[in-house]
């Protein structure tokens, strides 16, 4: 495995690339051009320009989250054939920028979804947390408005201030997709990126949906084992591959993480690695990442990477907002690096463990 962190570029991130280079074993970045559309084509001057940023500080960029896509691709609709020919053209730039793992997702109109951006915990730190009666209880176009206060005067990836103001467009864009539907959808844009990832030998990592669930009545179809495995079957080629995020599969609890990784072996491009915190079924945080500190087994997890020889990027995921730091949520500095340091803490005894047997 590589560690790394994500990182939005130097105009969007409150957190720099020389921080991040301090970070005791993190060499490489996850980063993305933040100011695209879904749908736009990404021009290699400008993959080129971000590649020789993160070079300078002596970091590299070790894959993209996310490449977005376009609706009309999810839903079938409009001009999918013309969003995915620059999603090719985009990968095609990306290949031959030496670039081989692009993180993307399907969820419809919501990314990943949090109910409070602060939950103020007993150590008087911040965390993102999610309840289901607070989504149960919210109309769907208040969603935005709900958390907006919260984020820092910072833009969250999935939470656009312009895609969020297209809410009630966006649910009637998606009136008539279902979960077949969005299986179909899916399997006709991979079996159409499919030629170029071969060429470049470009990773696709899908993301799960988060939280792990149908929320507002919406598909969502990357929650589960059996799911994943269809998806990868349906499209069965090596570059079509998951992101494994124990923070989005662990929302639902029936999610047996450590089995999940060994049975997805070979097929996992990157992983997201991070702790939750349930006070019940659909109430939980976002812990830190020490076992101790929440509900998963976080060696289990890291295990379960290392048997199956995973040797891809691999990210702390959100951290809580600590020492006053402000930033991002789920994005700072501080937390972020101990859950980096922690994870390759694991990663050293496991290896050695089983160097010495
Ligand atoms: C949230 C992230 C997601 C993820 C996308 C991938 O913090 O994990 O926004 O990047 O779903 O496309």
């Amino acid at each position: 495995m590589e560690m790394t962190l994500r990182w939005y570029g130097s105009k969007f991130d409150t957190v720099t690339l020389q921080q991040i280079r301090q970070i005791p074993g993190v060499t490489g970045v996850i980063t993305t051009l933040y100011d695209t559309q879904p749908g736009e084509l990404w021009e290699q001057e400008r993959i080129h320009a971000l590649k020789e940023e993160v070079a300078a500080s002596g970091l590299h960029i070790s894959g993209i989250e996310s490449v977005n896509i376009h609706d009309d691709i999810k839903t079938g609709l409009g001009r999918r054939d013309e969003y995915i020919d620059n999603y090719i053209k985009t990968l095609e730039n990306l290949g031959k920028e030496d670039i081989h793992m692009v993180c993307y997702n399907f969820m419809p109109v919501f990314d990943w979804t949090r109910t409070e951006l602060a939950r103020v915990l007993p150590d008087g730190s911040t965390a993102l947390a999610y309840t289901q009666e607070a989504v149960d209880a919210l109309d769907p176009e208040k969603m935005f408005e709900s958390i907006a206060g919260d984020m820092n005067g910072t833009v969250m990836p999935g939470w656009e201030p312009e895609r969020m103001a297209r809410v009630k467009e966006l649910f009637a864009l998606y009136k008539d997709v279902d979960d077949e539907k969005l299986f179909a959808n899916l399997k006709y844009f991979l079996e159409a990126i499919m030629p170029v990832c071969n060429k470049y030998d470009i990773n696709m990592a899908i993301h799960p949906d988060d939280p792990a669930w149908s929320v507002f009545g919406l598909p969502r179809i990357i929650i589960n084992e059996e799911n994943i495995l269809r998806m990868m079957h349906m499209v069965d080629d090596v570059h079509n591959g998951v992101t494994f995020c124990s923070g989005s599969y662990g929302t639902n609890l029936k999610n047996d993480l450590p089995h999940m990784i060994r049975s997805l072996k070979g097929r996992i491009h990157f992983a997201h690695v991070r702790n939750l915190k349930f006070h019940s079924p659909t109430n939980f945080e976002e812990a830190p990442h020490v076992s101790a500190c929440g509900s998963f087994d976080m060696y289990e997890i890291v295990k379960a990477l290392y048997d199956i020889g995973f040797t891809g990027p691999i990210r702390p995921d959100h951290g809580r907002s600590i020492w006053g730091e402000v930033a991002m949520p789920g994005y700072g500095l501080y937390d972020r690096a101990l859950g980096a340091t922690y994870i390759q803490g694991l990663w050293e005894a496991i290896e050695k463990g089983a160097i010495r047997k």
